[in-house]
């Protein structure tokens, strides 16, 4: 059973969402909602007092087997799995681009390889069959220019890898299971594939009920947008290693009157820290989605990427839906009825309409929970945005 493993320090990274140009898809998240929560962990200093018992003064100079050393002593001194993993983590180092790294993606594009170095993390993709990748996530608990210490986030298992090169055009690494010549990315086009693993039989649908989907809406004077955030590494904020699910419309310069179920579904990966790249770039990062009534129902089978096999019920989450109205007035339109709601009956229009569960932070997933929020709680008049429930429910 995993633990979070909330960060200790708050990092607002602020977080913006790739405009692509062929759109106007103009997503900006306020990083103000992403302040981890406390760290909850018992006993900060048991690593640090158990290192130093053993002998060792810095956790810079560790290897794999001196840390497997002491959370074998802190394992027969009782302490549990999830503590010492918070222990360990408090006090990894917090300097990963202190020491000249590069912060982003990756790629190795001989041997089909890449790495997506993030501030506490960094995720592995084996890219060498084409059009999919594999991979997984670690977490970095202690580095220096020369060598990382990480610990993969699936088995738990410590590793311990060498850098060279300069780390910021050319970056050598070896004694991994990735070791190869990478070179810093502009874009992180290639760690966007599915998972070249599709028969892994797992996933989950995740339910968004809200108060008053609209059957139709005009791109053209509002942003339409459902966004589901999944903090796969449990690091309580949005880094590398997670991914967000985005249902929206397709803007259009035209004054094209659409159903809603004519939106779009797409899976965004991170390529570093604090920016997400638009997944749909490969189209076979489309999600599938079913509208029923004023619920919207995600898809999201593991095959979707390789770093949704870390998605299970104790993931952290949230939801966000956001009418980011353009025009100040709407009458009626389309198949929409006047007894609907609508902006023909807002007293405010031109704003973001806004809702998000759970208010602030995240809520860890659950299997077949319904998740209640309050109704009219959001901001403006929408029921468009206003969430009732969240559900998620595993295959
Ligand atoms: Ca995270
Ligand atoms: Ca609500």
């Amino acid at each position: 059973m995993k633990k979070f493993s909330y960060l200790a320090s708050a990092i607002t990274c602020a977080v913006v969402l790739a405009s692509c140009g062929d759109t106007k898809i103009d997503i900006k998240d306020d990083g103000g909602n992403d302040v981890p929560a406390e760290n909850q962990q018992p006993s900060v200093n048991i690593f640090a007092a158990q290192m130093s018992e053993l002998g060792y003064q810095d956790i810079h100079q560790l290897s794999a087997v001196n840390v497997n050393d002491i959370v074998t002593a802190l394992t027969n001194k009782g302490h549990s799995a999830s503590d010492i993993e918070s222990a360990m983590y408090e006090n990894a180092a917090d300097n990963f681009v202190e020491h000249g790294l590069a912060m982003g993606t990756w790629l190795d594009s001989g041997i089909g390889q890449a790495i997506v170095l993030g501030r506490h993390y960094l995720s592995a993709y084996d890219l060498s069959i084409s059009n999919c990748a594999t991979g997984g996530s670690y977490r970095v608990l202690s580095n220096s220019a020369q060598r990382m210490l990480l610990q993969a986030l699936g088995n738990k298992q410590i590793e311990e890898w060498q850098f060279s090169g300069d780390g910021q055009t050319q970056l050598v690494v070896s004694g991994s299971g990735v070791d190869g010549s990478y070179d810093l990315q502009d874009r992180p086009t290639a760690v966007l594939a599915p998972n070249c693993i599709t028969d892994t039989g797992n996933g989950a649908t995740v339910s968004i009920k809200l108060r008053d989907l609209p059957e139709q809406i005009r791109p053209a004077n509002v942003n339409y947008s459902v966004r589901l955030t999944l903090d796969l590494n449990h690091s309580g904020e949005e880094d590398t290693g997670d991914v967000r699910v985005i249902f929206r419309d397709v803007a259009s310069m035209t004054d094209d009157i659409v159903d809603i179920s004519s939106l779009m579904s797409n899976l965004f990966v991170r390529w570093t820290d604090g920016i997400s790249k638009r997944g749909n770039s490969n189209p076979q990062l489309d999600t599938q989605f079913t509208i029923t009534g004023d619920t919207v129902e995600f898809d999201l089978p593991q095959s979707l990427h390789t770093l949704m096999e870390q998605f299970d019920q104790t993931t952290p989450l949230f939801v966000e839906v956001a009418a980011d109205y353009l025009v100040d007035n709407e009458p009626v339109f389309g198949s929409n009825l006047a007894s609907d709601d609508g902006p023909w009956n807002w007293t405010n229009v031109m704003m973001k309409h806004e809702d998000r569960f759970p208010e602030q932070g995240y809520v860890a997933a659950g299997d077949g929970v319904e998740h209640q929020d309050a109704a009219n709680d959001q901001v403006g008049e929408a029921g468009w945005v206003d969430i009732l429930s969240v559900k998620v429910e595993f295959k």
